[in-house]
């Protein structure tokens, strides 16, 4: 059985998996509308992942005997001026998840519930790996600056990626 405490740190983190999601399903939108079908495809399936993060949780949380609540989401700037800023924007979003699971691994040690410790090995494994992804296309972003062409080139390359 799960504990309230821990209980309630983890019915958090999975809101702000929900709220990764639906933040980085408006940033797909809007790269979507100015024409960038490799980014907008990256953006729409990191979201999709986000709500699977979610739904580990959620399925964590009912198997050790626990109860769910989900917040209702409300993202407050959904308008954008560059490709840049989304990519910055996410880059800072996911080194605050990274914080919160480090939270969430100090606690659940704190605590001695190893099932749980054990549970966000995932987390961390996919954190070191988000963060490294996002990082890359924000350095690729700032490298190719203003440059039209190279922009293109690179959007379509994003057609091609995939997650290790
Ligand atoms: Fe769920 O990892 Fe990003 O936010």
């Amino acid at each position: 059985m799960i504990s309230e405490k821990i209980q309630k740190k983890l019915i958090k983190q999975l809101n702000r998996e929900s709220e990764s999601s639906q933040l980085y399903l408006y940033m797909a939108s809007w790269v979507e509308r100015k024409g960038y079908e490799g980014i907008c495809q990256f953006l729409y399936d990191h979201s999709d992942e986000e709500r699977i993060h979610m739904l580990k949780l959620i399925r964590y949380i009912n198997k050790r005997g626990g109860n769910v609540f989900l917040d209702k989401i409300s993202i407050i700037n959904t308008t954008y001026t560059s490709l840049k800023e989304i990519f910055v924007k996410l880059f800072e979003h996911e080194k605050k998840i990274s914080k919160e699971i480090n939270f969430l691994i100090e606690i659940s040690l704190q605590e001695k519930d190893f099932f749980t410790y054990n549970f966000l090995q995932w987390f961390v494994k996919e954190q070191i790996e988000e963060e490294a992804v996002s990082k890359m296309i924000l350095d690729k972003i700032e490298l190719i600056g203003e440059d039209k062409g190279g922009l293109y080139l690179f959007d379509k390359d994003m057609k091609n990626f995939h997650k290790k």
